[in-house]
């Protein structure tokens, strides 16, 4: 995903459950400070993940840590207003399992 005019290109981020994330984040915006991380809800009070902050441009990979399903809030740390919906999805079974 990118930041770029204090935006995100994205407002739903969907990932699977039970298995590390990886989130590769391009910071598209000269000397601002941006970040991804990802809380429980958006009263941003439990963290489930907060991502490295920098400037860009610039681009880092984030490793997350495998999460439940569920429906979760991202945002960026310093501009909150940069925020959407981190959705965790069951993997689908194995065929014939
Ligand atoms: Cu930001």
């Amino acid at each position: 995903m990118t930041a770029k005019n204090i935006k995100f290109d994205r407002t739903t981020l969907q990932a699977l459950a039970n298995q590390a994330i990886t989130i590769v984040f391009h910071n598209a915006d000269p000397g601002i400070l941006h970040n991804v991380a990802i809380y429980s809800d958006s009263s941003a009070k439990q963290s489930l993940f907060v991502g490295s902050t920098f400037n860009g441009p610039k681009t880092e990979t984030y490793h997350v840590p495998a999460l439940s399903p569920g429906t979760f809030y991202f945002r960026c740390d310093v501009h909150h207003q940069m925020n959407g919906t981190f959705v965790v999805v069951a993997g689908s079974p194995s065929p014939g399992g």
